[in-house]
């Protein structure tokens, strides 16, 4: 077969598993009532079949009885994260161990799978060649949303086609927001379907108090790390660039914040923190800039910044600015059609007369490839693509030009030579470190398990995870613990409380304690590539934020 040494020898580690789940039939102990975290009598009224169920946890149970075979459908929704294919293969071994004559089966392409009926069932043959593998190419993912009725009804004709006792649903807030009203919905009508999540993302934003990661953040981070690790020394050798990093991770800083702690960069932005100071571009860009000059009078013309993805937006006036922008340039509106009469070269002068004086400054600061970004890039609903703009270049390009007005007056002397990076495919489909290959294998384990005791509405929840594998605690969290209501689209919506960087949480305020030192002094860390066979210590890390956090 085409697969690397790495890839043959990775197919023969067997992931850890929490204690409860490595013997017999795993015990389903239940806990208190849950509540939702806010707007509990909107919830309730919501999701009245799935509303208040306990916490489950899992004790290790006697020699398993077999039971009836178990027939689940499983579906990967939106990003890649490292560790989904474990996770099939956790659902897999776990319902052929309560009957061998169970059945998995994939929906192909993400959610929109389930509605077009297009799946695969997945044999011992197919599961033993994506063990340990990341990717999520087994049965591909999408960002179609199961939002529908009548996507459901269509999903219940296969589930009943295919005489699926459950679907298990691996995606990040909303699809598992989507499989509660799923779940809801099934339980309404009867279905006899049962739905299960599981948490998902890279970026690291699915968390709360009972799931304490969402499976992938550890292996994408310890990947960026090592690229910037190694950028460092990079620009600790040669001495002359200063590196932008811009990371994945969406709206939250999690990524960013995570790579800050294991690398300790000169810089690293966290959206959260711009937001509640309302920083402006300005501020940012001179913070910025005096870090560089002040490494520069130590003779240090080089250094790393780290930018996570969604800062703009969480810059106030660059918000207000992106939504002018997009009143003005929305797709068919009349300003739109004068906007694509005029010639390019007058565009931007003409966009400055339209907007309200604090966006005209703000917009008239930025570079002009920014400007391009940010009115000739848009989505289908004419919208600015936010991600697509280039925050590192954009700093990177002030910078400069802060420097340069530095020097005219005397406050700078230096050289100040960028390169740019965007890091985040470059992790999301690495194979799993130790402890995605673990986590995602006993979460998909703990599915299983959830599926056989008929629990339907609950995620995977496997807890107390900086501990060793075997004391780790598996059970199941009702999604409706997780929820509030939010504004979406003008309306007022069930959701999971999407998890930002806290600032009065220990990981922040490590950081910031710390930040002062690692900007003027060079504190490099290398962490190095992740370690799949090795001592302990190195192999089988978790991430800063989660020992800062609980306290290791
Ligand atoms: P999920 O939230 O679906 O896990 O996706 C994570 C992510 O990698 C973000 O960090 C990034 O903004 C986005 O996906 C990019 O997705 P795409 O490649 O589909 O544009």
């Amino acid at each position: 077969m085409n697969i690397s040494a790495l890839q043959k020898e990775r197919a023969k580690y067997q992931p850890k598993l929490p204690k409860s789940l490595r013997q017999g039939a795993a015990k389903v102990v239940e806990g208190a009532k849950t509540e939702s975290v806010a707007d509990q009598k909107e919830i309730a009224a919501l999701f009245p079949n799935t509303y208040g169920m306990p916490l489950l946890s899992f004790e290790p149970g006697d020699a398993a009885a077999e039971s009836a075979p178990i027939n689940v459908g499983v579906i990967l929704s939106g990003g890649q994260a490292p560790g989904g294919h474990n996770v099939i293969s956790g659902i897999f071994d776990g319902i052929k161990k309560i009957n061998p004559e169970s059945k998995l089966y994939g929906f192909l392409g993400g959610p929109g799978g389930l509605v077009d009926h297009k799946y695969m069932e997945l044999t011992a043959e197919i599961i033993d060649e994506y063990r340990n593998t990341g990717g999520f190419d087994i049965i591909g993912s999408g960002r179609t949303k199961l939002e529908e009725e009548a996507h459901f009804d269509k999903g219940l004709e296969i589930a009943k086609d295919l005489n699926l006792n459950a679907l298990v649903i691996i995606g990040g807030d909303d699809s598992n927001t989507n499989a509660c009203v799923l779940a809801e919905y099934y339980a309404k009508i009867n279905a006899g379907v049962q739905v299960i999540g599981c948490p998902k993302t890279i970026d690291g934003d699915l968390k709360n108090g009972m799931i304490e990661t969402s499976f992938g953040f550890d292996t994408a981070t310890k990947v960026y790390s090592e690229l910037i690790g190694n950028i460092q020394r990079d620009a600790n050798s040669a001495k002359k660039y200063w590196h932008f990093i811009k990371l994945m991770g969406r709206s939250a800083s999690h990524i960013a914040l995570e790579c800050a702690l294991k690398t300790q960069p000169n810089i690293t932005l966290i959206s959260e923190e711009v937001a509640d100071k309302k920083q402006t571009l300005s501020e940012i860009v001179d913070y910025m800039a005096g870090i560089v000059a002040k490494r520069a009078e130590n003779g240090d013309s080089f250094g790393v910044a780290l930018i996570p993805e969604g800062l703009i937006e969480f810059i106030p006036e660059m918000k207000v600015l992106i939504s002018e922008l997009n009143d003005l340039l929305a797709e068919g509106s009349e300003s739109e059609k004068e906007f694509r009469m005029l010639r390019k070269s007058h565009r931007n002068e003409w966009i400055e007369s339209q907007l309200s004086k604090d966006s005209a400054t703000v917009f008239k600061s930025l570079p002009s490839g920014i400007k391009t970004q940010l009115t000739l890039d848009r989505d289908p609903h004419g919208n600015v693509q936010v991600s697509l703009i280039e925050t590192e270049k954009l700093l990177g390009e002030m910078v400069k030009t802060r420097l340069d007005a530095m020097k005219n007056t005397g406050h700078y002397v230096g050289k100040f030579g960028t390169q740019y990076h965007f890091f985040g495919y470059e992790g999301r489909c690495a194979a799993p470190s130790n402890f995605d290959a673990d986590y995602c294998y006993s979460l998909g384990y703990t599915a299983s398990v959830l599926v056989s005791a008929g629990k339907t509405g609950y995620m995977s929840s496997v807890r107390n995870t900086t501990a060793p594998a075997d004391k780790w605690i598996a059970g199941g969290v009702p999604v409706t613990m997780m929820m509030n209501m939010e504004k979406r689209h003008g309306h007022m919506k069930p959701v999971i409380q999407k998890a930002l960087v806290e600032l009065e949480g220990a990981p922040y305020k490590y950081f910031v304690s710390k930040r002062g030192e690692w900007a003027y002094s060079t504190n490099f860390i290398y962490p190095g590539p992740i370690q799949y066979f090795g001592p302990t210590e190195v192999c089988d890390l978790t991430t800063e934020t989660l020992k800062f956090e609980q306290n290791r």
